[in-house]
């Protein structure tokens, strides 16, 4: 945990400057989730914004903020016999809310009283969007909503706030995410030294997978790595490396509060990229690296969205596989056959950070509708940068058989692309770049430990563990 001090000037915060409103704000932490069975349970993640406010990874808790009193209170179930018998000694609910800075705990019996109480005196009572059926239930017993209703009574207000807040990162948050990045780079330099020849994906996976677990880290989200680049979250590892794939690894690790990594590399299995190969890997390269230089507060994302796939359409088009104008290509929606999702998100306590409140109000300001064309409406930020965002930039471009089947029978953007030569990269796979940056007072700035990326030093490492 941070200190106590943290805990309560983020309650503090919210209370006071960020106030959604008077009332009480009521923030669920999560329940063990089963597998199976009850008694054998996911590994248990804390809800987010409950550690962000709260910081404690103990199960069963709910918070509750007085707007109005600035107070805070922790409602829990105090360890029994049973559970020590079972699962050790912990803490008493009181010494954990100490070290959140809450003075004061209570039984979770009483919160269901507590808060009708509240209700029939007229005070609003603020409470964040529902991902876990169980977060539904929960909502239903403490307040009488039917679980198919709650999202209706969610409140904006409080959404809105925790946004605020959580969007910027404090230096101790970036330093989580910093050693969150040393363990990815750590993973990805170990994937990239196992990509050769009659190497399985699965055996790659293990060995980032082992490395984490012998750092006392985890992953942060499931990783991608695959020869099948041009499945975007593609979460299975069926294959055998073999000479000229693409091994594609998307991957970050867990800092020890939770924090997420996140980063991708792409890695030519056998040591080097054949011409057609380095042509698109540069391309993608050359487009990220114009993100990465405009990543500037104030600046859109959206703005630095297009401008990546205005990089990359003029690439595609030396290369022949696009023609026209960049400038209206990208206007048009061409370069989404090869580039269909967004640049980036946001990261923090989640990989897509916030991404529970709702995309839209995390990563839209008001006077910012999602647009609706393919490819840009997958695009999770569109915001004005501020400084202490962190955001992750991952620009890609893939050959998806059934899309460009689908695009050439409608003869889609026809004008731009160059079916043809399109025909020939099929079976190509996928590239993305991806890296996290931090949004400071005059531009940003890469996070985490250096992990090239050129052609040149990319070739250099790959494979090296097998063939040595
Ligand atoms: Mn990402």
């Amino acid at each position: 945990m941070f200190d106590a001090d943290t805990y309560r000037s983020r309650r503090r915060t919210l209370q006071q400057q960020e106030r959604p409103a008077s009332g009480l704000v009521l923030l669920l932490g999560n329940q063990p989730s089963p597998r199976n069975y009850a008694a054998n349970p996911h590994p248990f993640r804390q809800d987010s914004t409950f550690l962000y406010y709260f910081g404690l990874e103990r199960p069963n808790l709910c918070g509750l903020i007085d707007l109005d009193a600035g107070t805070s209170t922790l409602y829990g179930e105090q360890g029994t016999l049973e559970d020590v018998i079972w699962s050790g000694a912990s803490p008493s609910l009181q010494e954990e809310a100490t070290t959140a800075g809450v003075r004061s705990v209570a039984p979770l019996s009483d919160l269901a009283s507590t808060l009708t109480d509240a209700r029939s005196q007229g005070r609003p009572l603020h409470f964040l969007p529902p991902y876990r059926d169980a977060h539904r239930l929960r909502y239903e017993s403490l307040l009488g909503i039917r679980p198919d209703r709650v999202d209706a009574f969610v409140s904006e207000a409080l959404i809105r706030a925790v946004v605020r807040q959580r969007s910027v990162k404090s230096d101790a948050e970036v330093s989580q995410i910093e050693d969150a990045l040393e363990h990815t780079a750590g993973i990805h330099q170990y994937a990239q030294r196992h990509a050769a020849p009659g190497v399985p994906e699965q055996t790659i996976l293990g060995g980032m997978t082992g490395r984490l677990a012998e750092a006392n880290r985890s992953f942060a989200f499931t990783p991608t790595c695959s020869i099948h680049g041009e499945v975007l979250h593609n979460h299975s590892y069926p294959n055998t490396l073999a000479e000229g794939d693409l091994l594609l690894v998307d991957a970050g690790a867990n800092s020890p509060l939770h924090y997420a990594g996140d980063i991708t590399r792409v890695t030519p299995v056998g040591g080097s990229f054949t011409a057609r190969q380095a042509e698109i890997y540069e391309a993608v390269l050359a487009a990220q690296e114009d993100a990465l230089a405009a990543l500037a507060p104030d600046v859109p994302f959206i703005d630095i969205h297009r401008r990546a796939a205005h990089t990359l359409t003029e690439r595609l088009m030396e290369i022949g596989l696009m023609q026209g104008k960049a400038e209206a290509a990208v206007e048009a929606g061409a370069h989404a056959l090869f580039f269909p999702h967004g640049l980036g998100h946001m990261i923090g306590l989640d990989v897509h950070d916030m991404e529970s409140l709702g995309e839209d109000l995390v990563g839209y300001a008001d006077d910012q509708s999602r647009p609706d064309q393919f490819g840009l409406d997958a695009l999770r930020l569109a915001r004005p940068l501020r400084p202490g965002f962190v955001v992750s930039v991952e620009p890609g471009c893939y050959f998806i058989p059934p899309l460009i089947e689908r695009w050439q029978d409608e003869g889609r953007h026809e004008a731009f692309i160059n079916y043809d030569r399109v025909g020939d990269f099929l079976g190509f796979g996928g590239i993305r770049i991806e890296d996290d940056a931090l949004v400071t007072d005059d531009g940003s700035r890469v996070l985490g430990p250096d992990l090239p990326k050129s052609v040149q030093a990319v070739e250099a490492r790959a494979g090296t563990a097998a063939s040595a």
